[in-house]
């Protein structure tokens, strides 16, 4: 019996979880949530009590040892109890035995290290309570760092709670960003016209050192720990005991160190991951080389800014010298105009590379590349090669100075270049090149997700003539496609199915394809779910948008005037009478029937019936409540003592209703559903 209950009691907790991780979600990434305060606060008390009755169910990565992380407005900074030194580098191996050498003279013995893999991201302690999480902090100037706990903590692999550990510990390691998340991040700034981050390291140090956690938790961030800076209740004699030590704990530790019994196998192990250093998911930019014993790192002490018992050993810039044979523009899909060199073919780390983006017009001018110039190219990990700089000593006069052009190359439209921005746009409302992007993008698998369109089909559709926006591959027959390069009866006819199939792929993902400036993925699903409709999204004013949490005043800007534009006018209508849905079906019927239906109401004061009854009321009704108010809200009730919010709502002018007039408003619409529900049985 109490095995039965034990598991009921189990399921219990793990649907809650789910259901507390959900509302999470919607709360701190969304920021958007869509049940009440007290709706969550009843979940989480629920978990807690299930908790306290069976603490075997307790786990590190529950819900409740999350709670209360709300986000500081300002990070505040926190002094480290060590501080966190910065290591000297080691470029030659030489080097490394020099650092041998002084390290042997110091201690008068000979000496074993351990070797890690050097992460290139961004170095945080972290500080452990009797085994929990309570503190977390950028390294900063070393000294002082700033106080990123609420950020860290949706480092997911990073456990809240560690079951057996000492009373204190304060650990240093290294957050980073994947490298499969980093290129998708970038992917999604590029599609939402942002600005791609240089490497992986700037990727997590900014999400971070974001004071936005949705922002954070949008991002998978991993973490390893490598120094014990404090510990205290337990002793600890050398790194390689350290290391396990945080591994026993349930602490991410790498797996990749070496211990070494002299510098010569320090050596090998540092030359061996020189080649290796792209095999893991992560980027590493060199090695680690750690005295063992504690002991002796406590004897040999530090320099004002380094240990003299550690070094960093780095791996070979992987750079190489080429030639600029040409500077060449790209037009992409919101019509920026991005200069690239292009390069006499160059082996960079393992890799041809051929070409290298410049950015933008003020990079050259800063970084002086011409046209002819020699010039160092750079991969910095998987990313897109990039020119360092040129070899202006290597120059023969025959150089040419870059300038951006004044016409698009492709389309021959002025291009211009809006007032504080660095990027040059094409004006042409039909450039083909900006129309290939747009369709790529319009089929590409998180918009419309049309299988078996690429590149070159869209070169040749836009080429013939056959597509002049997204909305034609809805009319394309089979005799356009059949003929066109690799391109038979079978694929043709797999082609139109799976363009057929990708009219239901419902409103976010249509409101997404449709490429408008910063909406991305998340914005437009928020925006399908707030607006229901295309229709309704293009009739939105910039009050309507920004009055939503999520929308801010740039992405406004940016809808209104793409829904303003008639070739978007055209393409819609084109969308819809092609039959692709362009309403969002169920919330629409659903909520369309109901009397309160699209009525926003904030609850205020003690009402005679439990807020949560009233809040059922109103759901039922086809009304929402949300907890706070803004310009979108429809009905204020007010209860007894009202807060704040009551006051809001008479500045703002909307309609207050006290808890009589509510049950009024509620009977009358009640009456109504009643009498339709008769009209329609069933
Ligand atoms: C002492 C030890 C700095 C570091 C250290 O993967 C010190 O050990 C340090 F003053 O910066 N990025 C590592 C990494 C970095 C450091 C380290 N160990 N594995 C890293």
């Amino acid at each position: 019996m109490v095995f039965l209950l034990l598991e009921e009691a189990r399921k219990r907790v793990e649907e809650l979880r789910k259901e507390i991780r959900k509302h999470d979600y919607y709360y701190y990434v969304l920021d958007s949530p869509i049940i009440t305060d007290a709706e969550y606060d009843a979940l989480v008390r629920e978990l807690v009590e299930l908790e306290k009755q069976f603490p075997e169910l307790v786990t590190p990565d529950s819900p409740t040892q999350r709670v209360g992380g709300e986000p500081l407005p300002e990070f505040q900074s926190v002094e480290h109890p060590v501080p966190l030194l910065s290591l000297a580098n080691a470029f030659e191996p030489e080097e490394l035995r020099d650092f041998d050498r002084r390290v042997r003279q110091l201690a008068g013995t000979d000496v074993d290290y351990v070797v890690e893999p050097k992460i290139d991201g961004l170095s945080v302690a972290l500080t452990y309570e009797n085994g929990i999480f309570v503190q977390g902090a950028t390294r900063g100037d070393g000294y002082t760092g700033e106080d990123v706990t609420e950020n860290l903590k949706m480092i997911r692999i990073l456990p809240l709670v560690l079951p057996s550990a000492p009373r204190r510990l304060v650990v240093r390691g290294e957050a980073f960003m994947p490298k499969k998340a980093f290129a998708r991040l970038n992917e999604e700034r590029e599609n939402s016209g942002e600005p791609p981050f240089a490497n992986p390291r700037n990727a997590a140090a900014g999400s971070i050192r974001q004071l936005d956690p949705k922002v954070t938790a949008s991002r998978t961030l991993g973490i390893y720990l490598y120094q014990i800076l404090v510990i205290e209740g337990e002793e600890i004699k050398t790194q390689v005991e350290a290391l396990e030590f945080l591994k026993k704990l349930g602490l991410p530790v790498q797996e990749h160190w070496c211990h070494c019994q002299n510098i010569e196998e320090v050596i090998e192990y540092c030359l061996e991951w020189t080649e290796k250093r792209h095999d893991l998911n992560y980027e590493i930019d060199g090695m680690v080389v750690k005295v063992n014993s504690l002991a002796l790192q406590n004897s040999l002490g530090t320099t004002a800014k380094s240990p003299r018992w550690a070094i960093a050993y780095k791996f070979p810039a992987e750079q190489a010298v080429t030639r600029v044979r040409d500077i060449i523009v790209r037009v992409g899909r919101t019509g920026v105009l991005t200069p690239t060199a292009v390069l006499d073919p160059v082996q960079v780390g393992g890799v041809t590379v051929s070409r290298a983006t410049l950015h933008n017009e003020d990079m050259i001018r800063e970084k002086d590349i011409r046209i002819g110039d020699y010039v160092v190219v750079q991969r910095a990990g998987d990313v897109i090669p990039e020119v360092v700089r040129s070899l202006p000593e290597r120059r023969t006069g025959e150089e040419k100075v870059f300038r951006m052009p004044e016409y698009c190359p492709v389309c021959g439209a002025r291009v211009i270049r809006p007032e504080g921005e660095v990027a040059v746009r094409c004006t042409g409302i039909a450039c083909p090149a900006r129309l290939k992007e747009a369709i790529l993008h319009f089929v590409s698998r998180e918009a419309m997700d049309i299988e078996g369109i690429g590149p070159a089909l869209v070169n040749q559709l836009v080429d013939r003539g056959l597509v002049k926006d997204p909305a034609d591959l809805y009319y394309l027959r089979k005799e356009d496609l059949v003929g066109l390069e690799r391109m038979g009866e079978k694929s043709a006819t797999n082609l139109l199915q799976a363009i057929e199939r990708s009219k239901n792929r419902g409103l976010a993902r249509l409101i997404y394809a449709l490429g408008i400036r910063y909406v991305g993925v998340r914005a437009a699903e928020i925006l399908a779910e707030r607006f229901g409709s295309i229709d309704a999204l293009a009739s939105a004013s910039i009050e309507d948008l920004t009055g939503i949490p999520e929308i801010g005043p740039k992405i406004a800007a940016s809808i209104v005037s793409f829904f303003r534009e008639e070739q978007t006018k055209k393409v819609l209508e084109k969308l819809a009478k092609a039959g692709v849905k362009t309403k969002e079906e169920k919330a629409e019927a659903k909520a369309a029937e109901k009397p309160l239906a699209g009525k926003q109401f904030v609850l205020t004061g003690a009402l005679s019936i439990p807020r949560k009854e009233a809040e059922k009321l109103i759901k039922e009704l086809g009304g929402t409540v949300t907890s706070s108010v803004s310009r979108k809200t429809d009905y204020v009730v007010v209860g007894e003592n009202p807060g704040r919010k009551y006051d809001q709502a008479r500045q703002l002018g909307i309609t207050l209703l006290d808890e009589k007039a509510f049950m009024e408003l509620v009977e009358k619409s009640g009456r109504k559903e009643d009498r339709e529900k008769e009209d329609f049985p069933g």
